[in-house]
């Protein structure tokens, strides 16, 4: 992996906050990054790449933590990437459920399965996708999964968590997926390391009920070896590898659709999880 190092230049996106309602009436925002030149060409349409924050964290988190935006800059500058939108939005149902700190796992697991079961769909995507030009021709549900090959999820930690929880509900409205340090957690706190291989089949019998199969989707999986969730996403994505009539692992990204990033030395920190993303960011969308 090519390391990404700060680099000032002209061409900057700008950043926009969108404020909705959330499920249960609360009140949410997601700030929003606009690539250079998304106010030039009114007609333009961009892929959206919906960026989860970890534990305890906020929709600033991203951006506090790390030089994503300067690294999503100089990636759509450089042209090794295509411009895309890149939201920033929370899992918590409002600011009075985040507890910063050391994590209670079933807690947040309750937040993760809220916001995927209630929230994300039916509102996030609606409000975001009504206010920025994704390929989205409405925000109704039929309008928004014809859009589906232009919109991923991801994130970090707990972000990675939902990440497999959007691949296993809502594989209609997503079609990339970068799970960064962190498994799924469908059986239940840490389970992709606990029951990797319930995990893994767990995974493919939810895209199977959806209606889709290996050709529908790309799973863009990283995190380091020195990485706390490493020994279980790990062990759950060897599980996944093993369902090879499902999910075909390739180390190109153009091949296949399941991924992984093993990388050196890197710890459980923004600082690293936003080097995968930059890794893995020309193979979006292609
Ligand atoms: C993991 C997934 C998520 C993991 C930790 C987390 C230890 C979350 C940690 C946190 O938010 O503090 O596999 O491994």
């Amino acid at each position: 992996m090519k390391q990404f190092v700060f680099n000032d230049l002209d061409r900057r996106g700008t950043l926009r906050r969108i404020d909705y309602t959330g499920a249960r009436g609360a009140r949410k925002y997601a700030m929003v990054y606009l690539p250079y030149g998304y106010d030039a060409d009114p007609e333009r349409r961009y892929d959206i790449l919906y960026l989860m924050h970890g534990g305890g964290g906020n929709p600033d988190s991203w951006l506090d933590a790390c030089p994503v935006k300067n690294m999503l800059d100089n990636s759509f500058d450089s042209g090794e990437a295509r411009p895309m939108i890149v939201v920033f939005p929370s899992f918590y149902i409002d600011g009075s459920h985040r507890v910063p700190g050391i994590i209670d796992e079933q807690f947040e697991l309750d937040c993760v399965r809220t916001f995927q079961e209630e929230e994300l769909t039916e509102y996030l995507l609606p409000a975001v996708e009504g206010a920025v030009r994704g390929y989205a021709e409405g925000t109704g549900p039929e309008a928004l999964k014809k859009a589906r090959a232009h919109r991923g999820f991801g994130g970090f930690s707990m972000g990675s968590v939902n990440t497999w929880f959007a691949f296993s509900l809502h594989l209609d409205y997503f079609s990339v997926f970068l799970p960064l340090s962190g498994d799924a957690w469908a059986m239940g706190p840490l389970g992709g390391g606990k029951q990797p291989e319930a995990t893994a089949r767990h995974l493919r019998e939810r895209a199977a009920a959806l209606g889709f199969g290996p050709g529908d989707f790309s799973i863009f999986a990283a995190t380091g070896t020195e990485d706390i969730a490493c020994p279980n996403l790990t062990a759950q994505i060897e599980a996944m590898k093993a369902l090879d009539d499902f999910f075909r692992f390739s180390e190109t990204c153009g091949d296949g659709n399941l991924h992984y990033l093993l990388a050196p030395d890197l710890i459980h920190s923004y600082e690293a999880v936003y080097q995968y993303l930059c890794h893995y960011l020309p193979c979006l969308f292609r």
